[in-house]
């Protein structure tokens, strides 16, 4: 045991889902750290309404940052600036609840010890099941450290007339837990889409939920007070939105799979051309840090909507890199060829 002025720390041994037995640092003596879920489907905004928030950290106050990648690479840390009194870390390599248990576990214990946070941000994949994680975060382990407080689920309205997202299990269980919906993406939205999204909080949040809040807003613009409300338990599962025509896929969805490629900065891509290039594949999410041969740029969206801009953060990376999550296969000779044709010549 170890004690740390008024912060002891013990260890505890725990199973992983392999039954090996495991050291898991736990973290007693912190309790009640105010902590938020941030769930919503691949590329709604969840990671630029993390930065927002953190644009609004009080200067005094230690936050935490856990974030969690579908993929093995991970690329949202190197979009989120550096902020003072603030801590990073990163778990990629697939769910939180699933693939990734352990070691978010342990990057979270870890994040404890060494930040000593006031508050806690999770950031799950779009790919995440965050019943299961809240399920984690209220569970042995954590529930005398954690204060959970209520879960924001990012919703781009527009998904709400796809039968592609509403059908989708993850994608009703990231509806389904979320106390405060926030419509994001707004100003790509259309007034029936607004519609749309009062109606669905209407007839499943408010009768579950009573004390649900939604927000209608762009660029991930929350604001901080509004987090402070507690997490409801559902007082009538009935309402829970479910589509009729629902397709049950398996928690770990098959369907998704995560490719990773990477340049040397010896030669530079033109991230302009990479950017359009892709958006003509319609692929289900796509994030780069690409070296254009002058600065580090910015490349993130889905579908035919790939956004490029030059990075805030001075990067020492020694690769470009680019990652696509993909629903099916993907041919990634054509991915190879379309780097090599996007080579810069500056
Ligand atoms: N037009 C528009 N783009 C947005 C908005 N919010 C986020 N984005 C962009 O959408 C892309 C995905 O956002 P990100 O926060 O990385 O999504 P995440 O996968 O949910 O973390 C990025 O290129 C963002 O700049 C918004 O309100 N409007
Ligand atoms: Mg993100």
């Amino acid at each position: 045991m170890q004690v740390e002025g008024k912060r002891v720390s013990v260890c505890a041994v725990v199973h992983d889902d392999a039954g090996r037995l495991t050291l898991l640092s736990k973290v007693m003596a912190f309790s009640n750290i105010t902590t938020h879920v941030i769930t919503g489907f691949l590329g709604t905004g969840k990671t630029t309404a993390l930065i927002s928030l953190l644009h609004q950290k009080p200067k005094h106050e230690r936050w935490a940052i856990l974030v969690n990648e579908f993929g093995q690479m991970g690329l949202d840390v190197d979009f989120i600036p550096d902020i003072e009194n603030t801590q990073i870390k990163q778990v990629p390599g697939g769910c939180l609840c699933c693939a990734a248990k352990l070691p978010f576990q342990v990057a979270l214990n870890q994040l404890i010890k060494e930040a000593r946070p006031d508050r806690i941000f999770i950031e799950p994949t779009g790919l995440g099941h965050p019943e299961n994680i809240l399920g984690i975060l209220t569970g042995e382990h954590f529930r005398s450290v954690l204060d959970v407080r209520a879960t924001l689920t990012l919703i781009d309205p527009r998904h709400l007339s796809s039968a592609k997202h509403v059908q989708h299990a993850l994608y009703q269980q990231q509806l389904n837990v979320g106390d405060i919906w926030v419509a994001n993406k707004t100003d790509l939205c259309e007034p029936e889409n607004e519609k749309q999204f009062d109606q669905i909080f209407a007839r499943h949040v408010k009768l579950s939920r009573p004390n649900a809040l939604k927000i209608w807003t762009q660029h991930g613009d929350i604001p901080l007070s509004k987090l402070n409300a507690a997490r409801d338990t559902p007082v009538n599962q009935d309402q829970r939105f479910q589509d009729q025509r629902s397709i049950e896929r398996s928690p770990e969805d098959a369907s998704f799979t995560s490719s990773f490629w990477s340049r040397s900065v010896a030669c530079p891509l033109d991230a302009h051309r990479l950017a359009l290039a892709l958006e003509a594949l319609n692929l289900a999410r796509v994030k780069g840090l690409i070296y254009d041969g002058e600065q580090w740029c910015e490349l993130n969206g889905q579908e035919n909507s790939i956004h490029i801009q030059p990075s805030s953060i001075s990067h020492n990376h020694s690769d470009s890199k680019l990652e696509i999550i993909h629903d099916g296969s993907i041919d990634r000779d054509l991915i190879e060829r379309l780097l090599n044709e996007c080579q810069s010549h500056r």
